[in-house]
This record gives structure tokens, C-alpha cells and sequence, in this order.
């Protein structure tokens, strides 16, 4: 059958939103929920980082209770969830009933799950989210954002939300969305990681870090192609490679540690690695993939 150009998909109609946190992420939040026609009611602890929003359309609220009582729909982007949870202290007892709550602050799952518990014994309904984009991304195409917990909530707002980015649901474990979140960072710091010691080695003998960028950039993106191959291997169970094996990484790495060394750069994010594979081939899997290790990180 031929595919038939899909019609673009309606304007949601404008839900009024509140915009509690108006740090880069917050105010870059309320501003793609203005330009989409939504009322938006915005507070912050620091009033003046309300200006700018004003000035595009928003309406201040002098407290996080005014914020709340203005719209169906709370968007939380706060520095920590301690701090969120600083602000539902300070609320009256009715004052988030019948409210969705939107918590796009980074957390832990556990500390998603008594959100979910504290809001929804307060009558809320609670939505916990993580934001896979930097302030410069929302509203583009590139950015999306993680969301689990109270599923009708979500699906109740999610025209409006996806203003923000795509939308990908991951449960109604509130959890999720912070466990997801957390595993995306986790390859990301893993991958600045090794881009820092890396730049940190050739900065030894005064290569400069662009030119470097020039062959880095395509080699990670090459090696990562490698990544559903591992991923299968961590699914099926099977970890014997063809490959690269643990044991000809585990004899190539004492040439990382002692180049390091010799070049003045610290070795503190490597030895981790080392003693990883040290324990991989002690345990013996000497023959096995990089995939091998996913199995020994875990500990329960
Ligand atoms: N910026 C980014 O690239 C990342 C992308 C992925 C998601 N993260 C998370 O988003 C949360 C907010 O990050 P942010 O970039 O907006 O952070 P700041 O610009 O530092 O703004 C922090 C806001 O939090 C307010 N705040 C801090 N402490 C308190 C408190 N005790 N009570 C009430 N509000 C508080 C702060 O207020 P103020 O300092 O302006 O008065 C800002 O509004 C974060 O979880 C990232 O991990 C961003």
C-alpha cells in the first residue's frame, strides 16, 4: 500500500501549566510552554529570575502555593528532589489536590517513588520525569523527555507536555523514568569519561584538543556501533567473542596506566577498569566479551 503523508498532528488545546523552578532548565521549560499558546504561571524561590518569563507572557506567582492553585497541570524543575520536597512542605495540606504533578527534577527512583506516595496521599495525581535534553535542545526535535507513573495523568497531558520534546513512557513504577534517565547519563559520563583522559594524554605532549577531537569523534562513534552487539550478548547470556576478549584488554591495559603515569596524567578514573578486568579473568572469563562484565558490575 502507499504510504500516505500522515496529516500534522492537532495543537493541543491551551492548558493552563505552572512552572515551579526557573533555573536554565525551568525557564527554558516555561518559555517552549508559552510559545505553544499554554497560559503559564511561573514561581521561583529568586524572584527575579521570573522577569524574563514575565516579559514573554507568563504570570508570576509570589509562592509555590499561588503557582500550584493556578493551573491542573505542575511542572517541577528544581536543582535536587530534596528541594522538591522543601516545597510541598511548605504547602497547605488541600493545596496540590487534584492537581497533576510534573516532577522533571533529576533524582533517584527511590526518592520518584516517595514523590509518587507523598503527592498521591495528598490527592494528586504524580508524573515523574527525565529530561534527555540540555535548556538549548526543548522544543526541538532532538529532545525528548522520560515519563512513569500515574499513566491516565500522563496521558491526560501529554499534548501539552510534548511541547517540551518527544514523549517516551517507560511505567507506572514511578521509578522508571529516574532509573532510565540515570542509565542514559550513566553511558554519557562514561563517555566524557574517557574524551577527558584522553584530551588529558595528547595535552601532554601539547597536541592540540580540536585537532584530537578530529579522530576521536569518529572512533567513539565507530565504537559504539558495537553496542546492540553487546547488548544481545547481555540478553542471550552468551559472552564468548570473536571480537576482542577480556584477556587481550586485561593485557593491553597496564599500557594505558603506565603511559598515564609517565605522562604526568592521573590515573584515577582508569584503575577502576583494571581491577575489573583483573577480577573477570581471575573469575574465569578470559574468553569472553566486554558484554561479561555487565554480569560481574552487578551485585545482587
Ligand atoms: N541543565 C541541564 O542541562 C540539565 C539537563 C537534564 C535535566 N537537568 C536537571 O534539571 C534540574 C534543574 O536544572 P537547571 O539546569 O535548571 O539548574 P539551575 O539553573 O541550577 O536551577 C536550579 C533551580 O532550582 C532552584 N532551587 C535550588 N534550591 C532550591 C530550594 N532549596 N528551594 C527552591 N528552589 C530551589 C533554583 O532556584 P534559585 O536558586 O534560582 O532561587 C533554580 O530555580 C536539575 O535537577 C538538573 O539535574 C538539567
Amino acid at each position: 500500500m502507499p504510504a500516505r503523508p500522515s496529516s500534522p498532528a492537532p495543537a493541543p488545546a491551551p492548558t493552563p501549566v505552572s512552572v515551579l523552578g526557573l533555573g536554565m532548565m525551568g525557564s527554558a521549560l516555561a518559555s517552549a510552554f508559552l510559545r505553544a499558546g499554554h497560559p503559564v504561571t511561573v514561581w521561583n524561590r529568586s524572584p527575579a529570575k521570573t522577569g524574563p518569563l514575565v516579559a514573554q507572557g507568563a504570570l508570576p506567582a509570589a509562592t509555590p502555593a499561588d503557582a500550584v492553585a493556578a493551573s491542573p497541570l505542575v511542572v517541577l524543575c528544581l536543582l535536587t528532589n530534596d528541594n522538591v520536597d522543601e516545597v510541598l512542605d511548605g504547602l497547605d495540606g488541600g493545596a496540590v489536590a487534584g492537581k497533576t504533578l510534573v516532577n522533571l527534577t533529576n533524582g533517584t527512583p527511590e526518592q520518584a517513588r516517595a514523590l509518587s506516595a507523598r503527592a498521591t496521599a495528598l490527592g494528586a495525581r504524580y508524573v515523574d520525569g527525565g529530561i534527555m535534553a540540555v535548556p538549548q535542545m526543548i522544543a526541538s526535535p532532538a529532545a525528548y523527555v522520560l515519563y512513569s507513573g500515574d499513566e491516565e495523568a500522563y496521558e491526560t497531558h501529554r499534548s501539552t507536555l510534548a511541547v517540551l520534546g518527544g514523549t517516551r513512557w517507560t511505567g507506572t513504577d514511578p521509578g522508571l523514568a529516574a532509573l532510565y534517565d540515570l542509565g542514559l547519563l550513566t553511558g554519557m559520563y562514561g563517555m566524557f569519561t574517557g574524551v577527558v583522559q584522553a584530551l588529558a594524554l595528547v595535552r601532554t605532549e601539547n597536541i592540540g584538543a580540536e585537532e584530537y577531537a578530529e579522530l576521536l569523534v569518529p572512533w567513539m562513534t565507530a565504537m559504539l556501533g558495537g553496542v546492540p552487539e553487546i547488548a544481545r550478548a547481555v540478553d542471550s547470556g552468551s559472552h564468548l567473542t570473536d571480537v576482542s576478549s577480556l584477556a587481550v584488554s586485561q593485557a593491553a591495559f597496564p599500557n594505558f596506566l603506565s603511559t598515564f603515569r609517565a605522562q604526568g596524567v592521573s590515573t584515577e578514573l582508569f584503575e577502576p577498569f583494571q581491577a575489573l578486568l583483573d577480577r573477570a579473568v581471575e573469575e574465569g572469563y578470559a574468553g569472553d566479551g566486554a558484554s561479561r562484565m555487565v554480569e560481574l558490575l552487578i551485585k545482587r
